[in-house]
């Protein structure tokens, strides 16, 4: 028998963990994370194991379709990969005659393979390129942004040599990476010590060396305190202050208000603890990591709150700090080239951005933009009208609130396309269903790492696609033929992946080895005096001119969340262990492990209601009901029910998913207009439900 391994990188989720999949005779029989990938240790988690069964699932769309009745009613028309490109390319055609490049909008989940998609959207002229992050961490890139003037990932979280983390509004066991993982239990077993900031005792909590259970929403409020008690006791590093940090003044007149015993009163938190807390942190400085969040697309005020994370590590000394968060090299900061880019084939589209981004909001970062805000401009055609839109591996129907008020947005486009390996519930409301090969049957654009060690890592197609579905860049390279972009008609992946390695000094066969490249053989501690601050002065900001040119004050007053009223409770959500995001709830293996979400209730609240645990409830807001089993703890704030995120589905084609619990974001009426000014995303957790028996 012919048996191979082929380094390739897994897609159960965005965290793109390198995998080493072994395939004999055009099967593959296993995956396990690369062994050559450094923290990985050859692991993957639950979901990436579950890929063999995303692979033979028959429950994917097989072959490209058309719609044929109205949208969403699930009437499709099988047709050839020709027949589907030349339609979806005649229909933009049509939309950019009329109204440019800029009619035409497009979504993804961001990441490393970006390049091709962003290079597709520069050729069509359009601006319009949007992620999803507006309903996961813009507030925490701006965050970053407004006090660093570098975004959150020009930062590494150094968890491997931390001696104290601090994860708020963070599962890092149960929402994964496997690299964290890893590298936190590493740090945990050499006396690494861990606080978990809450509204409810996570698998994280229960490895915590303290866990802190907060009221819902008032994350911000025990921040204020935590800089008071440090300015206070003078606990920051008073040589890096003098350095790198300006306007300490202005932050020590704001939070003197804000006491320990303050917040006591807001977070349920005791002062004391909170002040043998921030001790502790004093004496592990600078190798501590106040992680500022991550899923934090929350609350009204969750941009102060990862900003006041950020300024947290900075007084701490532990921003450029080793067992802190490093900031990240790129290529050119170890000697070397990065992956030439395919965005400039064609020139950045003069036209302004449907969403506002970057002009009429100028702190704003431009380059994913906000997608709710495009939504927007879809409905009121103001800037102006955008009549297409692309979804590539993203699922707003399930990722934004409030699905039904967005497909009467959607119905005023005259096309909408959804390139999935699985269907989704925009897959289903499309006009063309573009059906992509999972990532064991494709190949990807070579992408590059940014890290204590930059990298470059590619994507090698294990096997042949099983059903008619196709690579990115041959669908990308079909559309862009037939709309004359001819620089990105590649015939072959071969071929991109030479223009990409150009003048690099890499070559594809260094790939073979470990199916990554590391571009230093050790890691890349930059000293303070190494790098700069992206901001005018050079210097970490906690006054950012930008957003105050806006209105939007740097240090925002604390405002207490509303407390639910009677019979209500605050909608919270999050992830678990074995599904991700929406779209594992169909795979055959995820499903076994895991079929339904339950609702999380404190135990005392739900008794007095007459409510036991395992007992069927009907969770309620504003016309939407869905019903769940309860799971009762007395570890959960009593204003909040939690439910784990991407169940309730109702697509017929998704037998093993159908029915099975209920969908948190159908909870969230109007939820595409909350959102946050100063922050730019989505304030999911600003909604309260009722709960009744059934
Ligand atoms: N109410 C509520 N809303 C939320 C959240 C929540 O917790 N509650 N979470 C938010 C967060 S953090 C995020 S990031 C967004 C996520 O929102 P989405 O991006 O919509 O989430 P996914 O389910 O990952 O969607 C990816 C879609 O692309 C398809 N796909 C195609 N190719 C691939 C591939 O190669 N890999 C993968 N992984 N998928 C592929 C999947 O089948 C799926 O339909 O939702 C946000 N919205
Ligand atoms: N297994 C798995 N791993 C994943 C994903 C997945 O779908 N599945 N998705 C990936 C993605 S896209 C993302 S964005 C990350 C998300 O990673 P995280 O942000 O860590 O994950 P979440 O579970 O959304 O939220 C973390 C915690 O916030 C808590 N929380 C809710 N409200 C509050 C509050 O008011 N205050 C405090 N302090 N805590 C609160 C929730 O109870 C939850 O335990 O995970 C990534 N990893
Ligand atoms: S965290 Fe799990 S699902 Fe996500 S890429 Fe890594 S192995 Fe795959
Ligand atoms: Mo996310």
């Amino acid at each position: 028998m012919a048996k191979e391994k082929v380094f390739s990188v897994c897609g159960m989720c965005t965290v793109r963990c390198p995998i080493q999949v072994d395939v004999e005779d055009g099967e593959c029989t296993y995956i396990q994370g690369n062994p050559h990938a450094p923290g990985l240790q050859g692991a993957l988690c639950a979901r990436g194991g579950a890929g063999l069964a995303l692979l033979n699932d028959a429950e994917r769309p097989q072959f490209p379709m058309i719609r044929q009745g109205e949208r969403g009613e699930g009437k499709w028309k099988r047709v050839t990969w020709d027949e589907a490109l030349d339609y979806v390319a005649e229909k933009i055609k049509t939309v950019t005659d009329v109204h440019g490049g800029k009619g035409v909008l497009w979504s993804d989940r961001g990441g490393p393979f970006i390049d091709l998609h962003q290079a597709f959207m520069r050729g069509l002229g359009s601006p319009n390129y949007c992620n999803h992050d507006s309903a996961c961490a813009r507030n925490v890139q701006h965050a970053a942004q407004s006090v660093f003037g570098f975004g959150r990932k020009a930062m590494v979280y150094d968890y491997k040599n931390a001696k104290h983390i601090v994860l708020q509004t963070r599962n890092l066991f149960e929402a994964i990476n496997v690299k964290e993982v890893n590298d936190t239990l590493d740090a945990l077993g050499k006396g690494c010590k861990l606080t978990v900031i809450d509204i409810r005792a996570t698998v994280t909590a229960s490895k915590a060396t303290r866990f802190f259970m907060v009221r819902p929403g008032t994350d911000y409020a025990f921040n204020l305190a935590v800089i008071h008690e440090i300015l206070n006791k003078q606990l920051f590093d008073a040589e890096y202050a003098s350095r790198f940090i300006q306007d300490m003044d202005a932050l020590q007149a704001f939070t003197a208000q804000y006491t320990p015993e303050w917040a006591e009163t807001e977070t349920g938190v005791s002062a004391k603890e909170l002040r043998t807390f921030v001790e502790e942190l004093a004496t592990a400085s600078p190798s501590v990591i106040w992680h500022p969040g991550w899923m934090n697309a929350r609350y009204s005020d969750s941009f102060y709150m990862s900003r006041t994370a950020y300024i947290i590590n900075a007084l701490l000394g532990s921003i450029g700090a080793k067992g802190g968060l490093p900031i990240a090299a790129t290529p050119k900061d170890v000697g070397r080239k990065g992956l030439k880019k395919l965005v400039d084939f064609y020139p950045k589209p003069e036209d302004k951005r449907a969403d506002g981004v970057g002009w009429k909001y100028p702190h704003f970062d431009a380059g994913p933009g906000l997608l709710h805000l495009a939504f927007k401009a879809i409905e009121t055609e103001e800037p102006y009208p955008v009549k297409a839109y692309i979804a590539y591996r993203h699922d707003p129907l399930m990722a934004y609130p409030d699905p039904e008020a967005l497909k009467k947005v959607f119905d005023k486009l005259d096309l909408m396309v959804s390139v999935t390996f699985s269907w989704s519930d925009t897959a289903w409301y499309s006009d063309v269903v573009l059906p992509l090969s999972t990532y064991l049957e494709r190949e990807s654009i070579l992408a590059g790492k940014g890290g204590l060690k930059p990298s470059m890592f590619i994507r090698n197609r294990a096997v042949p696609p099983r059903f008619e579905t196709r690579a990115d860049w041959e669908i990308l390279g079909g559309l862009a033929k037939r709309l004359g972009m001819d620089k990105l008609a590649f015939d072959s992946i071969e071929d991109i992946w030479a223009y990409q390695l150009d003048g690099t000094g890499v070559k594809i066969e260094d790939f073979q080895a470990k199916g990554s490249v590391s571009l230093t053989d050790t890691p890349k501690y930059f000293t303070p005096d190494e790098y700069a601050f992206k901001t005018p002065s050079k210097m970490i900001e906690i006054i950012n001119q930008k957003w105050e040119k806006q209105g939007l004050p740097s240090l925002k007053p604390y405002v207490s969340p509303d407390k639910p009223g009677e019979g209500q409770f605050r909608i919270t959500f999050g992830r678990c262990g074995v599904h991700t995001q929406g779209h594992t709830v169909n795979n055959t293996i995820l499903a076994g492990q895991m079929s339904e979400n339950v609702l999380w209730m404190n135990n005392e609240t739900a008794k007095a209601m007459g409510i036991a645990d395992g007992q069927t409830v009907e969770v309620a807001a504003n016309g939407y009901a869905g019903k769940i089993k309860t799971f009762l703890t007395d570890f959960i704030h009593p204003e909040a029910v939690f439910m784990i995120h991407g169940f309730g589905h109702t697509l017929p084609v998704e037998s093993r998913a159908r029915g099975k619990g209920v969908a948190d974001h159908m909870l969230m009426p109007g939820g595409i207009e909350k959102w946050d000014l100063a922050g730019g995303a989505i304030a999911m957790q600003e909604h309260f439900v009722t709960v009744r028996k059934v």
